[in-house]
């Protein structure tokens, strides 16, 4: 297996509307970003992932880019970007920008001149005299008329997404100068937006029948997206020391590798969404009782089925997803189940990835009123499943509260003052009314605070090489409560066991406890040794050595 910096590292996940906002506008900026550097660094992360700061009209939050190249005014401008890469390199911290090439904003320059169909710009995108029948990720038509070109375009997301035809040759020059033109400036990688949908079946034929994403059978892995990533790869991306880490949605072992372990490199590692549909059927807007086997299932088979082969993303959350916390812990031991959780998940083989609150334990946004939610999809999805189904305001709610993306996004909770010391003014989304609690100042007080607990475990994995290389192997797979699994790696061996309930859990793992070190633990004190208390976590480590003494 080949070693390399984006595989020992540890990713922070920035959302910019949310993080820090410097000058009490209410929205969070790159300025706000720099002056939090030094927490990152106390933190230990290696590299950083920036969701969009291009310009963008933000119908979708900045995934809407009209312009590729410069910064969206509110999140300041071109020369923050370059000091912000600057100071991240001085603190040596990498940078990841997110790349979002399969659509852009319909208030592109390339979209208008497409509208009008200048013969330069007539085929950038997908257009039609009739409508086609494929549905949108946020819920309704993917294909809207267009006044000016009087024609039918595709949008897999909002109407303001028009999808970029990747067919065209010369859309995929210019994604190449794009990549081009952000690595000239420094930065370290991309993580690239729905990469596995860009490539689009010839004629964009009509779908068959489905409840969910009609016509996905035609641009899912489409095999002709592989050729346009080697390309991407050969011309531009290989001549820099940078990574690629694709969002794949609904993705199989198979695919994955397909993308991971062939002759030619196309992407470096990918989202895959299995395990977060632990607590839903699915898609996360028709939710089911969580099991921690419905977890466990999807990441185990992801680390065998990528072992040796290919390489994993560990994450729970990012700007799309409710709040693990909320989702699979435990609001009675919120302490203890954040720190569990995270035990489980970067003790794993693949990159680690961290969205930004998670280190503190944020919780899901519970806001009662649908106005208080921002997010373009939740009032989609919203308004078509009310129709559709159709179900109660009542009934909604509960899935709105339970699924929307404004979870993730409720600003960052600094501290215990106003608007929990995210801006001086009005914040664009509520802040969560947890923050009391909640907070990184405590956080930082609290020897024993979730963030501490991360803290070790980045330390952790830059300390011992089997967290990151080790080869991964379940224990008591059918235990219900349990997650437990072994790392190995050149005569060393990790012990990993997680308690997912809030009972005392009896385990009997043959392991050789007496030569190995408790590693890690979210427990002081341990009774008795073969019983885990509520949420308990503990990671053992036989290090090389103590395991040649016990040999003779
Ligand atoms: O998400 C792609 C994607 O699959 C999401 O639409 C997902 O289904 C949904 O967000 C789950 O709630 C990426 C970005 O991460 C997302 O923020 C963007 O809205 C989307 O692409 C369009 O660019
Ligand atoms: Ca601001």
């Amino acid at each position: 297996m080949k070693k390399c910096w984006y595989k020992e590292g540890f990713v922070y996940q920035i959302y910019p509307r949310s993080f820090q906002d410097s000058n009490g506008d209410g929205v969070g900026d790159i300025q706000g970003i720099i002056s939090k550097i030094p927490y990152l660094s106390q933190l230990g992360v290696s590299i950083v992932w920036l969701s969009p700061v291009y310009r963008s009209p933000n119908d979708d939050n900045g995934y809407d880019i009209s312009d590729y190249r410069d910064v969206l005014p509110e999140f300041g401008t071109l020369d923050d970007l370059k000091t912000l890469i600057a100071k991240l390199h001085e603190a040596k911290i990498k940078l990841v920008m997110d790349l979002v090439v399969n659509h852009t904003s319909d208030e592109h320059e390339w979209f208008k001149a497409s509208a009008k169909n200048d013969p330069k710009y007539a085929d950038y995108y997908y257009w039609q005299p009739k409508k086609g029948n494929w549905t949108s990720f946020f819920g309704g038509d993917a294909w809207t008329w267009n006044e000016e070109r009087q024609a039918y375009y595709l949008h897999l997301f909002s109407k303001k997404q028009p999808d970029l035809n990747w067919n065209n040759p010369a859309v995929r020059e210019e994604v190449k100068a794009i990549c081009k033109y952000w690595l000239d400036l420094g930065v370290d990688g991309f993580r690239c937006d729905v990469i596995n949908i860009i490539a689009k079946a010839d004629g964009t034929p009509n779908g068959k029948f489905t409840m969910i994403l009609r016509g996905k059978e035609h641009y899912l892995n489409n095999p002709k997206i592989h050729p346009y990533l080697q390309a991407l790869n050969e011309d531009v991306l290989a001549k820099y020391d940078c990574f690629t880490v694709g969002e794949t949605a609904f993705i199989d072992i198979p695919s994955a590798l397909s993308y991971m372990a062939g002759e030619k490199r196309e992407l470096d590692m990918l989202f895959q969404f299995d395990h977060m549909n632990a607590d839903c059927h699915l898609v996360k807007w028709f939710p089911k009782k969580f099991k921690p086997l419905n977890l466990k299932k999807p990441l185990s088979k992801w680390q065998n089925g990528l072992q040796g082969k290919g390489w994993n993303t560990l994450y729970l959350e990012n700007h799309d997803q409710p709040r693990s916390v909320s989702r699979f812990g435990s609001d009675a031991y919120h302490k203890a189940s954040a720190k569990m959780l995270a035990t489980m998940i970067y003790f794993q083989q693949g990159t680690p990835f961290v969205y930004q609150g998670q280190e503190i334990g944020m919780k899901n946004a519970n806001f009662d009123n649908l106005a208080d939610y921002q997010d373009i999809e939740t009032h989609n999805m919203y308004k078509m499943m009310r129709k559709l189904l159709p179900l109660t305001h009542h009934a909604m709610m509960k899935i709105v509260k339970f699924a929307s993306r404004d979870n993730a996004r409720t600003p960052m909770q600094w501290n215990n003052s106003n608007q929990a010391g995210f801006t001086s003014g009005t914040p664009w989304l509520k802040v969560n009314p947890n923050y009391q609690s909640i907070n990184v100042a405590d956080n930082l007080d609290d020897q024993d605070s979730i963030f501490h607990y991360y803290q070790k475990i980045i330390e952790l994995r830059k300390q011992h090489e089997i967290i990151v290389y080790g080869n991964y192997q379940d224990i008591n797979f059918k235990n219900k409560r349990l997650y437990a699994y072994k790392r190995e790696y050149e005569n060393e061996q990790l012990l990993v066991i997680c308690n997912f309930s809030d009972k005392n859990c009896l385990f009997n793992i043959d392991f050789d406890y007496d030569n190995s070190e408790l590693l890690l633990s979210n427990y002081h004190e341990h009774e008795d040794m073969n019983i885990l208390k509520a949420y308990e976590a503990r990671v053992y480590w036989k290090s090389a050595k103590t395991n040649k003494t016990s040999k003779k």
